[in-house]
């Protein structure tokens, strides 16, 4: 009817109107026809040299090859490469891209994890970042996501490029993501120049939309039912900050470790400003399956409520490079008045290296001049135990201005760090608190007990040493409490041998047990033998011995309390 009066009334303007109806139709069928996805149409028109790389490199890869998070082995050349690889980078390169990108790995929770009903409806923004990371290893890492998130819960991946100068990383990356994973929400941010990885982290979060961020970083290997108890958690608290547990993925063989599907560990702190793993010490949290305090977090792989995010103080934008910003915000989450748990059903493998394959620019400590950062404007007094450690940072300009974090402290009201201390972690030793005496140890020729520089994870002999002018932490000691000659970790021991070592304390006394008395004498009562420095040299270390009236055996503490 309508077409019919419109032909009678403007008989060529009706038939430009349908000629033009008939062109698009047409145009639309045809493309619609020919239409085959954008993925693939770039692929086929390639004689691209992406695509002809990406395909040499997709055909060398051995199916199955460390499928069930199995290690896997090269032969020959390709064995002597990969070692070659894990002395400069501290990986198996070689290996990684043999294996498939989307290897299978075992289910590694404990079984009575199957038995919660998660029902998040929360989604998720999992934000990687990466610095010349291989390109294998962040594509296994996407992948895992992609396929052990259901995907209603994952909003989105954000890659986050911190100026990378690898080109062909650049490029093939770029091209996969294109070509391999377009219907999948992956997008990438490249900065274009190196911010560090707190700054990048931060990029990737302001452009993120999903309820919950993600963090992980670019050599992860997320293993099923990964996320489901993160958001469920996070749905239930929004205060509350949630890290996996993380399992180790070898670097020389991507096998996918663990340490039993009961044991796990949580996070501690040296004054030093390290992080460190730690035995979860009350016994009712002992092989938990549901979510368990700590006190601190390693840094890399955390969940956290977005808005939260940002309302608790995201990172300090002024840490560069790497380190610091693992405890900043573990202390700050705490104080704060947020938590930080360990999640047991949640597992995800990072592959461990023995170095930094890549340098900072101007060489700088940033992990030292980070922790200072925080240790200014968290720590309280308590900051003195870490400027032990690293006194030429104590007034030090480099550190920077502290004035927005210790303004954020205020607008928060967090609390002390006492209050840390006593709440959440009150097992952690303090060096110069509780104890009968601390300090340098020093005896009448003017030599100090010293623990040679002994690194956090080794046992060996408890030295001696020409005395410090100042209070250098390599002879600091206490006697705690508990009657334990003893650093942050280690306790002098008595051997059989009447040699005494530092061992990692483990609070059973008997041969860790000492008594100070007032004549100046450091008694062990398991042997009942006193500690003497008499004939120490550098390989053998001092020794327990009948007591006697020595100056060998008598032993000065810088302080000793009154009780
Ligand atoms: O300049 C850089 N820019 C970056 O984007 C330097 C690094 N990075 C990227 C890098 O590619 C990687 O994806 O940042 C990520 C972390 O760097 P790693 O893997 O070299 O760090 P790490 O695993 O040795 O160190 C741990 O402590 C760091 C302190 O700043 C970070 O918080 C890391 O994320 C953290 N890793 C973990 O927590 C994983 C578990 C390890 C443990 C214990
Ligand atoms: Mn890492």
């Amino acid at each position: 009817m309508l077409l019919r009066r419109c032909f009678r009334k403007r008989r060529h303007i009706c038939r430009s109107f349908i000629y033009t109806l008939v062109i698009f139709a047409v145009v639309l069928i045809v493309y619609r026809f020919f239409d085959v996805p954008k993925q693939e149409r770039l692929a086929i028109s390639s004689d691209n040299a992406f695509e002809i790389k990406l395909r040499n490199y997709e055909s060398k890869i051995i199916p199955n090859l460390g499928n069930n998070g199995e290690p896997a082995f090269l032969d020959g050349d390709e064995k002597k490469a990969g070692d070659e690889a894990l002395k400069k980078v501290a990986l198996n390169t070689v290996l990684s891209d043999r294996m498939p990108l989307n290897r299978t790995l075992r289910d590694p929770r404990n079984k009575g994890c199957t038995e919660f009903l998660y029902n998040p409806t929360l989604t998720a923004s999992v934000v990687i970042i990466f610095y010349n990371e291989l390109l294998s290893v962040i594509l296994r890492t996407i992948w895992s996501v992609i396929l052990q998130t259901p995907s209603h819960l994952l909003y989105e991946i954000i890659l986050v490029d911190d100026a990378s100068t690898e080109d062909e990383l650049k490029e093939l990356l770029q091209y996969y993501l294109e070509t391999r994973l377009s219907k999948y929400k992956v997008q990438l941010l490249r900065l274009n120049h190196r911010m560090g990885l707190i700054r990048a982290r931060l990029q990737g979060a302001r452009i993120a939309n999903g309820d919950v961020l993600i963090f992980l970083d670019a050599h992860c290997e997320a293993t099923i039912g990964w996320i489901e108890p993160l958001l469920s958690r996070i749905q239930e608290e929004s205060t509350a900050v949630l890290v996996p547990i993380i399992d180790v993925i070898e670097a020389n063989n991507l096998g996918y470790s663990t340490n039993g599907d009961t044991s796990y560990q949580v996070g501690g702190f040296t004054w030093a400003g390290h992080f460190t793993w730690i035995d979860i010490q009350s016994d009712n949290d002992k092989g938990k399956l549901t979510p368990v305090k700590s006190p601190t977090m390693a840094g890399g792989l955390f969940a956290i409520d977005r808005k939260y995010f940002w309302e608790i103080g995201s990172y300090d934008e002024q840490m560069d490079g790497w380190g610091g910003e693992n405890l900043e915000m573990s202390f700050r989450i705490w104080q704060c008045g947020g938590r930080l748990e360990t999640v047991p059903c949640s597992r995800v493998g990072h592959i461990f290296r023995d170095f930094h394959p890549y340098s900072f620019p101007d060489n700088k400590d940033t992990h030292g001049i980070n922790t200072a950062r925080l240790a200014h404007v968290w720590m309280d007094d308590y900051k003195r135990l870490f400027f032990m450690h690293q006194p030429a940072l104590e007034n030090n300009p480099i550190v920077g201005d502290l004035t927005h974090r210790k303004q954020l402290r205020k607008k928060l009201r967090c609390k002390s760090f006492k209050w840390y201390l006593d709440n959440i972690y009150p097992e952690k030793f303090i060096p110069d608190e509780g104890v009968f005496a601390y300090g340098q140890v020093r005896n009448k020729f003017n030599m100090c007990l010293d623990d040679m520089q002994l690194s956090e994870d080794k046992v060996g002999p408890l030295g001696l040493y020409q005395c410090h002018a100042y209070l250098a932490m390599s002879q600091f000691f206490s006697i705690s409490a508990k009657g334990e000659l003893r650093k942050e970790h280690f306790c002098a021991e008595a051997f059989d041998n009447f040699q005494v070592q530092l061992t990692e304390c483990h609070s059973h006394k008997r041969e860790q047990y000492w008594v100070i008395y007032k004549n100046g004498t450091i008694f062990n009562p398991y042997f009942k033998r006193c500690l003497s420095s008499e004939g120490v040299n550098d390989s053998n270390g001092l020794k327990v011995d009948f007591c006697k009236l020595s100056p060998y055996q008598k032993w000065k503490f810088t302080h000793v309390n009154q009780t």
